[in-house]
């Protein structure tokens, strides 16, 4: 009792809220998703360890986050919408998952803290005491639990939950997690069907499954893949030697395995780097921890997609709950879920990389053609035939007001009309790196190990880098794996490239410094359907084929505008909840929202130094782009038409627009900010996003400069490279993913000259 009441203690006074410990286990990768298929199995036996009462509280929570209500007045409603408005949110497994999810997903002690609140509302002390005077009551017994308040009245706690600031247990943190997880789990839970009841009341449907590659038999990367997830010593010995590779059992705990080149991470970085180390005649190992899906496997159903291709499940923030990480978590990374953007490096960028940061290699002649053979390869595609809704919207907003829009080339052919490649391509049109980077890199005799956690690096004691101990999933593989080499990569991405680089002993200071992770805002407005022709929906469509850049008078860019897309759940649970009713309203409407970002090049930093503990602070130059991008964002939205505009505020802040005064307007516009994050101390709060991270162990001229040289190589051990998104000088400003192609592209040919000429054969 004693030992909970201190984590609490550290837990409400700490900044270790939202930590995260990503071993495989917590990881949820063991909950039994061998594919990406939907169902549930009725049968389910839960292992959350949540009592009967505390489940009744949540339960209680949902019905007040969901409550049944009557469809609007005159509104006809058909039986799907008629049984949505009757619908609340504590109908089973609802409550159930939540509690499956928390646990999975969260750390020891926000899931204490959840349980203690749980606990407290199903007492009626303990009601009163998180509740306060809200409980009582006129009549016999005077005070009420938590589950036995009518509706309204819970609604009301949880509203004021959403503004408490000052209270000891930390109220609005649990608002924060209960309404994510409520919202998330309702809209994205399916049935055996593969169906959610309310996606067709709010008219939502998985994209159709026209144009599938049915050929099962041979994926793109089978002849290069060990699946150790599937594999048990036997197995995987035998596999291991089939593909090429030497294996030694050294009865110390590890299998030995030996190749030229180890490379951590399978996405951008990792798998351009395999494909050039490989086509250079090096024998290539790839070890990634996420698992391998081809078109074919993807269910694009939002929640199965989002647990298995992201890390954490898409349930990743800052340890102080404010900026919300999207990173992809899989064979191919990034870029296997990632929304297809293709632009190259901007001039003004490489010019200050080049010059500024006296990194050569961005000036260079090289640069540019890695930036074509890369677009190249991955099949960039400037003019796409049929635009989506809300791009479109974006377009006739930024035209309406004589803005500049820019056409996004996107790695997918011209008529790629698809808006579910954040859950995988289905089609197999996008190119990530696992269709295309990782094929060439297979055909050149490439193994890429799955469901494999790279730990450490081995560092000897002269400074020599010799290769990477990894841990396979499989509890059936009894050894760690010591991959042996002569060049070891280091390619997970800028959250874990820096954790890997501190736990093998390098000590460099901007290793895990220097996190810049290009914070978005979001803005969203509401058009009705009017006309067939503009009657297209919001997850229709390539996902961003425009942008519009918001600049000073000087010209200087100071926030770019996109859409972002969200299915049901991960919209339902960002967007604002201020009632039950105007939560299920807006989710009617859910199709003709479009959902704009304000994007800022930052110059704010960030640190990510352990994994899953990231760390990022704002400085007011970034925060005063982000918000003259909102501006600009909802300032576009309302002259392409919306009907109601808004921000992601926890109040709900919006605007109607009808008979509106553009003075109207300005007053409106006065009041968007970049607010603070749910831990503020601020009436007001709202949760900033970002997909794009970099820059966490930056290239420099010199060791006082960056964390790795200029050619990529650790300045503490010979033979190491950073080869990902890491490495950028700074923030680029735009869409990261031919960047760091480029760049793993160029460090990676040079890494290739320097093995032909010996550098690395001691
Ligand atoms: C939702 C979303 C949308 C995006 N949209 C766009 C877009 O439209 N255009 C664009 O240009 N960019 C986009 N991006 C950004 C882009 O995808 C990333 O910047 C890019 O993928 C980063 O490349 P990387 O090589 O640094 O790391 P990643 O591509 O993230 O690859 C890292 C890989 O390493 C693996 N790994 C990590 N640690 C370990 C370990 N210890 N052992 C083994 N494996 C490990 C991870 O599982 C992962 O697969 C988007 C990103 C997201 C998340
Ligand atoms: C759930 O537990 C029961 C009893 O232990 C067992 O019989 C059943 O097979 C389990 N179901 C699943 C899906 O694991
Ligand atoms: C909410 O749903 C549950 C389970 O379906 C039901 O028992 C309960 O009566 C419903 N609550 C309301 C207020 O209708
Ligand atoms: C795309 O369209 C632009 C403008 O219409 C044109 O200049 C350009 O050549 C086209 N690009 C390709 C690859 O067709
Ligand atoms: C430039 C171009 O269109 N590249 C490729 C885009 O993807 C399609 C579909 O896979 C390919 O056919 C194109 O060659």
């Amino acid at each position: 009792m004693i030992l909970s009441l201190i984590s609490i203690y550290i837990f409400l006074f700490s900044d270790s809220e939202f930590c995260t410990q990503t071993t495989m286990a917590e990881d949820g990768r063991n909950d039994h998703h061998p594919l990406l298929r939907g169902g549930r199995r009725s049968d389910k036996n839960y292992s959350h360890g949540f009592t009967s009462s505390q489940i009744q509280s949540l339960a209680a929570v949902c019905e007040a986050f969901i409550p049944p209500i009557d469809p609007p007045p005159n509104s006809n409603p058909s039986p799907s919408l008629r049984s949505f408005y009757s619908a609340n949110g504590s109908q089973p497994p609802v409550p159930q998952e939540i509690a499956e999810k928390l646990v999975n997903r969260y750390p020891p002690e926000a899931v204490l803290l959840a349980k203690l609140i749980l606990m407290l509302l199903s007492t009626k002390l303990g009601t009163l005491l998180v509740c306060g005077s809200i409980c009582f009551d006129s009549k016999w017994p005077f005070i009420h639990s938590f589950h036995d308040l009518n509706l309204n009245k819970r609604e009301q706690i949880l509203q004021k939950w959403s503004n408490t600031y000052k209270s000891v247990i930390p109220l609005k943190l649990a608002f924060v997690v209960l309404k994510l997880m409520v919202f998330y789990i309702y809209f994205s839970l399916t049935n055996e069907n593969s169906d959610n009841p309310s996606w067709e009341a709010i008219g939502y449907q998985v994209e159709p499954n026209n144009k599938i590659a049915n050929d099962k038999k041979s994926r793109p990367l089978d002849n290069g893949i060990i699946e150790t997830e599937k594999e048990n010593d036997a197995s995987f010995v035998k596999l291991v030697k089939n593909k090429g590779l030497e294996i030694e059992d050294k009865e110390d705990g590890f299998y030995n395995i030996k190749c030229d080149v180890v490379i951590v991470g399978s996405g951008c970085g990792g798998g351009v780097a395999a494909a050039v180390l490989a086509g250079s005649g090096y024998k290539v190992v790839v070890v990634e921890k996420g698992h391998y899906f081809c078109p074919e496997d993807y269910s694009l159903l939002e929640g199965p997609s989002m647990n298995e291709l992201y890390e954490k499940g898409g349930l990743l923030s800052t340890l102080d709950g404010k900026v919300l990480i999207l990173s992809g978590s899989t064979v191919g990374g990034g870029s296997a879920i990632n929304w297809a953007a293709s632009i190259k490096t901007p001039e003004d960028v490489l010019e200050n990389w080049a010059v500024d940061k006296k990194i050569p290699m961005f000036g260079t002649a090289d640069y540019r053609s890695a930036m074509e053979t890369v677009c190249k390869r991955i099949g960039v595609t400037e003019n796409f035939t049929n635009e989506g809704f809300q791009n479109k919207m974006l377009r006739q907003g930024c035209k309406n007001l004589g803005l500049k829009v820019e056409a996004i080339p996107q790695n997918a052919s011209e008529n790629h009309y698809c808006g579910s490649c954040c859950y995988g391509c289905k089609t197999g049109d996008k190119k990530g790196t696992d269709s295309t980077w990782l094929v060439d890199a297979v055909e050149n005799r490439a193994v890429i190990f799955t469901g494999c956690k790279a730990e450490r690096i081995i560092i000897d004691k002269n400074k020599r880098c010799r290769g990477v101990i990894a841990t396979a999933e499989s509890s059936t593989i009894t050894r760690k794996l010591r991959f042996e080499s002569r060049v070891t990569v280091s390619a997970g991405g800028s959250l874990s490239t820096p954790p890997l680089l501190v736990s093998s002993g390098l000590t460099n200071r901007h290793i895990g410094r220097n996190l810049h992770i290009h914070p978005v805002l979001l803005a969203w407005g509401h058009f009705p359907s009017l006309s067939p022709e503009s009657d297209g929906k919001c997850y229709e469509g390539g996902i961003i084929t425009s942008l519009h850049k918001v600049r000073e008078p000087s010209n200087e860019v100071q926030a770019i505008i996109e859409v972002a897309t969200m299915g049901p759940a991960v919209f339902a649970s960002l967007f604002p909840w201020v009632s039950g009713a105007d939560m299920k309203d807006k989710m009617v409407k859910y199709p003709r929202i479009v959902k704009l970002f304000s994007l800022v090049r930052d110059e704010s930093c960030g640190e990510v130094r352990e994994v899953g503990k990231i760390k990022y602070r704002f400085n007011e130059k970034d925060k005063e782009n982000l918000r003259t991008g909102l501006q600009q964002a909802l300032r576009i939205l309302v002259s392409a038409g919306a009907e109601e505009v808004g921000t992601f505020r926890n109040d709900g802040q919006r605007l109607k627009t009808g008979g509106l005064k553009s003075s109207d307007l300005e007053e409106f516009l006065d009041d968007v900010a970049a607010v603070g994050g749910p831990k503020s101390r601020d009436k007001y709060w709202t949760t900033y996003g970002s997909a794009h991270q970099m820059g966490s162990c930056r290239m420099g001229c010199n060791e006082d400069e960056g964390g790795v040289d200029v050619n990529g190589e650790s300045w503490e051990a010979k033979g190491l490279f950073v080869c990902d998104g890491s490495v950028l000088p700074t923030a680029v400003g735009v869409n990261p993913m031919v960047t760091i192609e480029s760049t793993a592209y160029c460090i990676s040919k040079k890494i290739a000259e320097a093995m032909e000429k010996g550098v690395f054969s001691d």
